[in-house]
């Protein structure tokens, strides 16, 4: 099949895909799109509910063109943004979120969208990797992005493309009764991190992991098991990196690490005051003299967030780092702002709360393919420890 190549520029010899860690000064980046986006439906991984309208139900079906609109000009907003700043962007293919699947071993009524490249696309170095996802709806998410990767992977021979192992997101996948445990048992669980997904098949979404140049991190959560955290240490490890699962066990629904546990830059992570790391985690990041602070409260409460916003509050510290020094952070983020100017970052900002119903804001909407830098070790204890 002939693909639709075009020549990249990148700097000197860097492949076109090149990216180590959350910091390195960017070069090229996709930013999502609301086009086509659907509700996300009810299934066994997931249990939208409606916020402050009262009992009623979540819609399914395609999205209103004028919210659609809404988040599209959002979106542009920050796409112009980073192609001010030199950084060039890419846009996700336009896919029929509407259609319905059916596979063996599922059928759900309409798809999602494409506005959050980082939950199921991650570029790991010089590889791409798709995620396997763990919601039916998310099944074909990678579609919109294959022309891209069939693009880079034809350009540059030094660019490898990895896809995980699909689940078969059957009913036998989740558990079901996960969604009925009263907050006490919850609380009583915590540290089992036992959620909607069992444990017998392959599963992750991207955006649960976070890259420290050879070290990973990757949260268990809701979209993230353990057998997906096998499957990543036991296929990057011989590569050369390290992967290590991580917890924060006051966060009873975890989904996706980017609104938790956040880095900045080499010694710095931006953490989530509600959600501290399991204890003997947090030593890996002391023990290498990594700083973690804890965001201030967004200026949005959980209640104030839109009606048909999955997510928390804490959408506030999605905040996406263009270089050590500087980041992009959502325009009525003040407090949070003047966090990040007390450590010396220039912030620049944007109107995003209207993407905030898609699920994600800055750095969910986006996936980085090109930064500076190399492979690094920044957490030379680590390698100390498993050489003794
Ligand atoms: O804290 O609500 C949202 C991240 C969605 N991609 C949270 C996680």
């Amino acid at each position: 099949m002939r693909r639709n190549t075009q020549v990249i520029k990148s700097s000197g010899t860097m492949p076109v895909v090149n990216s180590w860690n959350e910091w390195d000064t960017l070069q090229e980046v996709v930013v999502g799109s609301a086009t086509g986006a659907c509700f996300e439906p009810t299934e066994p991984g997931n249990r939208p509910q409606v916020r402050g309208l009262g009992d009623v139900p979540f819609p399914t079906g395609p999205k209103p063109s004028e919210a659609v609109e809404r988040a599209n000009e959002q979106l542009d907003g920050l796409a112009a943004l980073l192609t001010a700043q030199g950084v060039s962007v890419r846009r996700p293919a336009p896919h029929d979120f509407a259609k319905p699947l059916r596979t063996p071993a599922f059928d759900v009524e309409n798809q999602y969208c494409a506005v959050c490249p980082r939950d199921v696309m991650i570029t790991l170095g010089n590889e791409i990797v798709e995620a396997p996802m763990s919601r039916r709806a998310r099944y074909f998410e990678y579609e919109p992005y294959r022309k891209l990767v069939y693009e880079y992977w034809e350009s540059d021979p030094r660019v490898t493309w990895t896809v995980a192992p699909k689940p078969t997101m059957a009913d036998s996948m989740y558990r079901q009764d996960f969604w009925e445990w009263p907050v006490e048992e919850r609380h009583a669980r915590m540290h089992e991190s036992e959620f909607c997904v069992t444990q017998d098949e392959v599963v992750f979404d991207a955006a649960d992991m976070s890259r420290f140049g050879r070290d990973i991190i990757v949260q268990e959560s809701m979209t993230t098991n353990r057998a997906g955290i096998r499957w990543l240490k036991r296929t990057l490890e011989p590569k050369g990196f390290r992967v290590h699962p991580v917890h924060f066990p006051l966060d009873y629904f975890p989904s996706h690490i980017d609104c938790t546990f956040v880095p900045l830059r080499p010694g710095l992570i931006l953490t989530n005051p509600d959600r501290p790391i399991r204890e003997a985690e947090r030593q890996m990041f002391t023990d290498d003299g990594w700083k973690l602070v804890d965001a201030p409260q967004p200026v949005l409460t959980n209640d104030d967030m839109p009606p048909y916003c999955q997510s928390s509050k804490w959408l506030s510290m999605n905040v996406l780092s263009i270089s050590p020094e500087k980041l992009i952070c959502e325009e009525q983020e003040k407090p949070l702002q003047d966090l990040l100017y007390s450590f010396g970052f220039e912030v620049l900002t944007v109107p995003f709360r209207d993407v905030f119903e898609y699920g994600g804001s800055l750095h969910c909407a986006t996936w980085d393919i090109r930064r500076d830098g190399t492979r690094e070790d920044y957490f030379p204890s680590v390698s100390y420890r498993s050489a003794v």
